[in-house]
């Protein structure tokens, strides 16, 4: 029978006594249920290889590559290594490694025409202290709202790209830079649950349609400010043998990016997509 705790409030549970590798489909859709209506689904204790991992991700929808083709696993395309090669050979620390996922809240996969629906994180290596990841409810952003700013962002759409309006590109190869603008609602129905949630990304936002540039930058800035409902938030200490999924279709997250440089931090990072 499995178990299930919640974590913060309005986001966050853990399930206890599974093995993802053997979990029957009635538990999975327990499972499922459990982590939409939470959001974040933490799963404790789990003992990986590779393909484990790949086949429990498998089960929530379709795995894609992430754009950042220099830290994918050379031999698991589908596996982003996070916090793996961080030195270079003279023995610099790479910020871009370090500190991914640490520069601001965000959702992943704000830059695809299709954002993708979860990110799963496995967690192999874990440092005696800091790197925590953050999350928070993007539904709890939409109510929290002022109901004259829900009205003006009725319909409007956000145009995103991967580097937003700072540009930033340093995990992406050179000749994947040139990224074109995609379009997303930016009160968006969740297609599971029918909620509301404000869809946002400071950090890949370039500007909300049919508002001039003024004004969009005004309307970015305010839902910078409110996006983070402090009473909607989970803050995830890591162990080895984690697994935690975040569903990117309604909570941001952040990584505190704040642990000892020279200790390993690894997590194997699938991103995937909603079943066609
Ligand atoms: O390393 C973390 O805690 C999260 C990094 C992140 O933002 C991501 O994997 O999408
Ligand atoms: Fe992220």
């Amino acid at each position: 029978m499995i178990q299930v705790r919640e974590l913060g409030a309005h986001i966050g549970a853990e399930v206890s006594d599974i093995d993802v590798r053997s979990i029957s489909d009635a538990d999975f859709a327990t499972l499922y249920r459990t982590w939409l209506d939470h959001n974040v689904l933490v799963v404790h204790g789990q003992d990986l290889q590779i393909d484990d991992f790949l086949r429990y991700s498998r089960r929530f929808g379709i795995l894609a590559p992430h754009p950042s083709k220099s830290t994918r696993h050379p031999d698991y395309p589908e596996i982003t290594m996070l916090g793996a090669n961080k030195f270079d050979a003279d023995g610099n620390l790479n910020m871009a490694i370090y500190r991914r996922g640490a520069e601001g809240w965000h959702t992943d996969g704000a830059y695809d025409a299709v954002p993708f629906k979860a990110t799963q994180l496995y967690a192999v290596a874990i440092p005696s202290r800091g790197g925590d990841t953050l999350f928070a409810s993007m539904y709890a952003a939409y109510d929290a709202l002022p109901s004259s700013l829900k009205d003006r962002l009725d319909g409007k759409q956000g145009a995103f790209t991967y580097g937003g309006r700072q540009k930033r590109a340093a995990l992406l190869n050179e000749e994947d830079r040139d990224w074109q603008p995609v379009f997303h609602p930016i009160v968006r129905t969740h297609p599971e649950t029918g909620r509301k949630a404000l869809y946002f990304d400071p950090g890949k936002i370039l500007r909300i349609e049919g508002m001039d540039e003024a004004e969009s930058d005004a309307v970015i800035d305010e839902l910078t400010a409110r996006m983070i409902q402090p009473d909607a938030q989970y803050r995830h200490k890591w162990t080895v043998g984690d697994i935690v999924i975040w569903d990117n279709r309604c909570s941001y997250h952040l990584a505190a990016g704040d642990y000892p440089p020279e200790e390993e931090r690894i997590h194997w990072r699938v991103s995937i997509h909603e079943f066609n």
